[in-house]
């Protein structure tokens, strides 16, 4: 089951593919030792962009898996897919709407076997995700936390992805919603630039993930995989 192979992850680094990266930086990302490549991002995805992207990754013998935001921008091959469904999106299309139309078309040729859906909450309110789902992003532990088990206990998500994308969150209330997921994988992502900052995450967090760092500072972004060594709380 995907759900088993994702288990152990505890790295993963998101490349968008509306940014640049060299071959050399690629090579470097891909050969990290972190566990997974994921590829996804919020504004100016496009087919081409992404089977672009993926082209070059799938070079590297590293599960790569695809979180889709756009049903235009899909592209076969990738290990896994990863749909995300934000649960504090006040413009319902984010929580189910794209979902009903993408299977209303695609429904009877979707590899379910290969798609996990992901549970997530947006708390940085000036991020991309936030204001393309209109997302009530200032939230408080308790919100965070009914949410987290809301994806646990009502819908049984997989995963619980707390994004905070381009800023660094609040790790206590990582922590609070970490203690309360028995069977839902807690993410993480938002603001990892540095070794310390990634082992804060991971020590709060089942899984972290780093992307924008890898576009400003790689030899920061490559340290981020020392984590993998920690065990999460
Ligand atoms: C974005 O959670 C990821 O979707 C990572 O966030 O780009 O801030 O590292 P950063």
């Amino acid at each position: 089951m995907l759900k088993d192979t994702i288990k152990n992850w505890r790295h993963i680094f998101k490349l968008d593919p509306d940014k640049k990266i060299s071959d050399d930086h690629l090579e470097r990302i891909c050969c990290s030792g972190t566990d997974a490549i994921m590829i996804g991002g919020s504004t100016g995805i496009t087919y081409e962009n992404t089977y672009d992207l993926f082209s070059k990754v799938q070079r590297f013998s590293k599960p790569c898996l695809l979180e889709i935001s756009n049903q235009e921008a899909i592209v076969l091959g990738f290990d896994l897919y990863m749909i995300p469904i934000v649960l504090n999106a006040t413009d319902p299309n984010w929580i189910v709407g794209n979902h009903q139309k993408a299977i209303k078309a695609y429904g009877d040729i979707i590899p379910w076997e290969f798609i996990l859906p992901e549970a997530y909450v947006s708390l940085n309110p000036d991020a991309a995700v936030s204001k393309l789902t209109n997302a009530t992003a200032c939230l408080d532990e308790e919100d965070v936390l009914s949410y987290a088990r809301c994806a646990e206990h009502l819908f049984h998500m997989p995963i619980f992805y707390v994004e905070y994308s381009g800023v660094f969150g609040d790790m206590d209330i990582l922590k609070k919603v970490k203690k309360n997921l028995n069977q839902t994988q807690l993410f993480y992502g938002g603001g990892i630039n540095n070794v310390e900052k990634a082992k804060r995450a991971a020590e709060a967090a089942d899984t972290i993930i780093v992307g924008n760092v890898i576009y400003e500072d790689i030899k920061s972004a490559i340290e981020t995989v020392e984590i993998k060594e920690i065990t999460s709380k």
